[in-house]
């Protein structure tokens, strides 16, 4: 079967590519599957393998219509591989090569960095589920466990994602990458994950919903600048992952929207008007705001270390080269080349934060995140106003970039929330009031009991708006079965 838009089943892997055609490639997937079943058994969602789930598996890659929901159990879900259409006359849109044709095949001189990008996205996806497994075990509702367990599965696709493209193009050394995608572990002292934020644990929902709210953010982020890439393999395959993306930021952003309805509804219920009275409010079996706010602040910094070094000469060679544009880039209005173009960065001078001009070519990360900033801070006013409705009076706030930094120019400084700079002493001292603590950890460990009754919420969140796919509040998203 050609490349088209309906996906081919015939095959052990689902795809649009013309796997059937392409005998090499489909053995070398079909003798990556088994290792892959053995990862998702041992490192995907314990304790659910055996239960049916209501997910939606892609079919098509016509926008309209592209997934079925159904029952599944997650080892049976068809991880396919989809790439968006081919669009004909599509060029290389910046950089060095702007004009030439979108490249079909792997441009040799850019072959290790290539593979380099491609390893860096792959690694970030088995890395999520990895983080995840233990969730399932105190889900608030079924609904939500099915929303977790759709996020892990559709992660695995993406895994897929990477892996065809580098066992397609990548020959000997694709397939060595394609193994040390399954054989490094999140959080292992020895062979850990490729990226900072997804060695970190991700212990409970709120952590759960904080990382799809902001990293997945920067997944959308930097799949939509790969998405721009000359290599057109690359960027069809993530143009369609960009589709199922939206969902897992769905899933965080109402996530954390629910948590903080459920909080000020019990605050209103029991005449708490401090909103920092956190032990009367945390009786109620809800989160206080200002624990939300530090969750929030821990994950969005976790999150911009993921754009690397504000200046980089690695993001101007990829640029450059035509292998990762900026976001929206052919939307800009500009030479796409940007020999002589410049952009503001925030750096430390002189002990002082300031915005100095750089070249933009070596400020493509800073760019990305500022794009990345502008787009966090449009969910952050999205909870602001589900707390405003309510009558609380409180406003989450996106801490300063240079705020619990590990990557970049904010490495080795300590600063506030508010970008004050500060001594050790002054960090140790307030660093309980900006970051979760233990004892806010264990507290939000003690709400953290299963409720996987049909319908039901745990106290700390609230009902969806809508049920997925329509799905009345009752229905039973996930039949739990734990074998
Ligand atoms: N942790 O020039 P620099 C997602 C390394 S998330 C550890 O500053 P560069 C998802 C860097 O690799 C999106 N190391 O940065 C979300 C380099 O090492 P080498 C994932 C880091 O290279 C939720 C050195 O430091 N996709 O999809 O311009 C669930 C100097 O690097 C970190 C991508 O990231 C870090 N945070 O940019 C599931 C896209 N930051 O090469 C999935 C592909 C930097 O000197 N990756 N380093 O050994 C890239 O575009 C780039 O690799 C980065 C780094 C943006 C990550």
């Amino acid at each position: 079967m050609p490349e088209t838009t309906n996906v081919d089943y015939s095959t052990k892997i689902p795809n649009n590519v013309g796997l059937t055609d392409d005998q090499r490639v489909l053995k070398a997937l079909e003798q990556w599957h088994p290792g892959y079943i053995d990862w998702w058994m041992t490192m995907g969602p314990e304790g659910f393998q055996t239960s049916d789930v209501y997910l939606r598996t892609a079919i098509s890659i016509d926008p309209k219509g592209w997934a079925k929901f159904d029952y599944v159990k997650m080892p049976e879900y068809r991880w396919g591989i989809l790439l968006a259409p081919r669009q004909e006359d599509r060029h290389v849109n910046f950089g060095t090569h702007k004009g030439e044709k979108a490249w079909q095949e792997v441009p040799g001189e850019y072959r290790a960095m290539l593979r380099r990008l491609i390893v860096v996205q792959g690694d970030t996806e088995p890395a999520s589920v990895e983080q995840q497994r233990f969730l399932g075990k105190t889900a608030p509702s079924l609904y939500d466990m099915r929303n977790l367990f759709q996020v892990n599965v559709e992660e695995g696709r993406h895994l897929w994602a990477m892996v065809y493209l580098l066992q397609k193009y990548f020959g000997k050394d694709g397939r060595e990458e394609a193994e040390g995608l399954l054989q490094r572990r999140s959080g292992d002292a020895d062979k850990p994950r490729m990226l900072g934020a997804f060695n970190e644990a991700t212990p409970d929902w709120l952590s759960f919903f904080m990382f799809t709210f902001f990293t997945d953010r920067d997944g959308k982020m930097q799949l939509e600048s790969l998405a721009q890439s000359g290599f057109d393999p690359l960027s069809r395959t993530c143009r369609f992952m960009l589709t199922e993306e939206a969902h897992h930021m769905f899933v965080g952003e109402t996530g954390v929207g629910r948590t903080i309805e459920a909080t000020c509804a019990a605050m209103k219920a029991a005449g708490i008007e401090d909103p920092y009275d956190i032990n009367a409010v945390r009786k109620l079996g809800v989160i206080d705001l200002p624990t939300l706010q530090k969750k929030a602040n821990l994950h969005f910094s976790l999150s911009l270390d993921l754009f690397g070094s504000e200046i980089s000469s690695n993001a101007a060679t990829y640029y450059n080269t035509g292998l990762k544009g900026r976001f929206q880039e052919t939307r800009i209005d500009d030479d796409h080349q940007l020999a002589n173009a410049i952009y503001p960065v925030s750096k430390l001078v002189d002990g002082q934060i300031k915005s100095i001009d750089e070249p933009a070519l070596t400020a493509m990360n800073m760019r990305l995140r500022d794009d990345y900033v502008v787009d966090c801070n449009k969910g952050v006013e999205r909870w602001n106003k589900v707390i405003e409705k309510t009558g609380v009076k409180f406003r989450l706030k996106l801490p300063h970039v240079a705020f619990h930094r590990h990557i970049g120019e904010f490495q080795n400084v300590k600063a506030s929330p508010d970008g004050q700079l500060l001594t050790d002493a002054q960090w140790a001292a307030q660093r309980d009031q900006w970051l979760p603590s233990k004892a806010d950890g264990d507290f939000i460990a003690s709400l953290m009991q299963p409720c996987w009754e049909r319908g039901k919420f745990a106290s700390w969140i609230s009902s969806p708006k809508i049920g997925i796919d329509n799905k009345p509040g009752d229905f039973e998203y996930v039949k739990i079965h734990q074998g």
